[in-house]
């Protein structure tokens, strides 16, 4: 089977809608087809301000709503990534092929670094995608599922890869982004042009997987639309209801045409609690699941530590192969 390598941060106690429609739906489906590592990438949640004990809760709580969500980790390889001391070893290397200029270039960096300020931004973050790197070419992976705005690291990922195999000799498969729909990208409630974000300024408008299910359908009930009054996609003119209905044909598996017939001549309020039950009935069960996962924080520990061992056996497989080529002395 091909590989794939996906990941997410652990940067909230929850995942939000967009995390669950733009990744972890689409991820359900390819671990069928794909030899797929999954990874809670807890060193790259480091690079944004961070409490320890926080870090841990979040780290096994994205776990679990990987579970609960239906990722199985015996199809499937979920760990997290610092279980694995391959990825920082690998990207200790990858930084030495990596040209500054190069790594300045990465737009991810230039927008986070204007929000954390001078004094907040650090050499971690300006090296995220080299670590990126690391983690894809660990695995000699084929494909890569991510946003749109994931795309230049996966770029880079390429060009280093290509650049290591040139100068030592063929350490890497070099990796494909596989790049969701627009379809797939998922807004803001109230804020409609600004994508749905763990770390956006206010909550109001993000739907989160383990929140409790009435406070999701309030949400929905109060997300921003128009004065038109017709349930109609329309990105440019009605990025609010256009949002509310990628949700709901996303949730459903149905096309947005019939979705705007069932709601034709009928007003928002309507649509939007058609749409809360839909999502408090996808919702729903996760979150049970995810909650019933966390009671045992043993048993879910037992299941990442399996996981990590069989992601290692590949990664360290790598990583001496590396090691050789760059003329590192083996270990004994
Ligand atoms: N709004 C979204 N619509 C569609 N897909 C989305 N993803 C995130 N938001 C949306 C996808 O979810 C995965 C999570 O990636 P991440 O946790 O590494 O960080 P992110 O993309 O930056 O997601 P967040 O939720 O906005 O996190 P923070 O606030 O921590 O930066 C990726 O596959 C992403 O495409």
């Amino acid at each position: 089977k091909p590989r794939l390598y996906s990941g997410m941060q652990p940067s909230a106690d929850s995942l939000q809608a967009g995390n669950y429609i733009g990744a972890l739906l689409q991820w359900r489906d390819l671990q069928e087809t794909y030899d797929a590592f999954f990874s809670v990438v807890d060193l790259h949640a480091m690079t944004q301000p961070n409490n320890p004990a926080e870090l841990r809760e979040k780290t096994r709580r994205t776990a679990a709503q990987y579970i609960a969500a239906g990722i199985e980790p015996s199809k499937s390889t979920l760990y997290v990534q610092s279980h694995v001391p391959a990825h920082a070893e690998l990207a200790w290397i990858l930084s030495t092929l990596t040209g500054f200029g190069e790594a300045s270039r990465m737009t991810q960096f230039k927008d986070k670094s204007q929000r954390y300020g001078q004094d907040g931004t650090t050499v971690g973050l300006f090296t995220y995608p080299v670590l990126m790197a690391a983690d894809i070419l660990l695995y000699q992976t084929d494909i890569v599922p991510v946003g749109e705005d994931q795309k230049q690291h996966v770029e880079l990922t390429r060009d280093l890869a290509e650049r290591f195999n040139a100068r030592y000799g063929k350490a890497f498969e070099v990796p494909v982004p596989v790049i969701q729909k627009d379809t797939a990208r998922i807004y803001d409630l109230q804020n409609p042009t600004a994508k749905m974000s763990k770390s956006a300024a206010t909550d109001a408008g993000v739907l989160w997987l383990l929140d409790d299910p009435k406070a999701t359908a309030k949400k929905i009930m109060r997300a921003v639309t128009d004065s038109e009054g017709s349930v109609r996609y329309d990105r440019e003119n009605k990025p609010g209801v256009s949002n509310l209905l990628v949700i709901y044909a996303a949730l459903t598996g149905r096309q947005i045409p019939a979705i705007e017939d069932e709601y034709a001549g009928r007003g928002y309020g309507d649509f939007k609690k058609g749409l809360a039950d839909v999502v408090v009935n996808e919702f729903g069960p996760v979150r049970e699941r995810a909650l019933d996962l966390l009671d045992d924080p043993a048993e879910l520990d037992r299941v990442l530590a399996a996981n990590a061992r069989r992601a290692a056996e590949v990664a360290e497989r790598t990583l001496g192969d590396v090691y050789d080529k760059v003329g590192l002395l083996r270990r004994v």
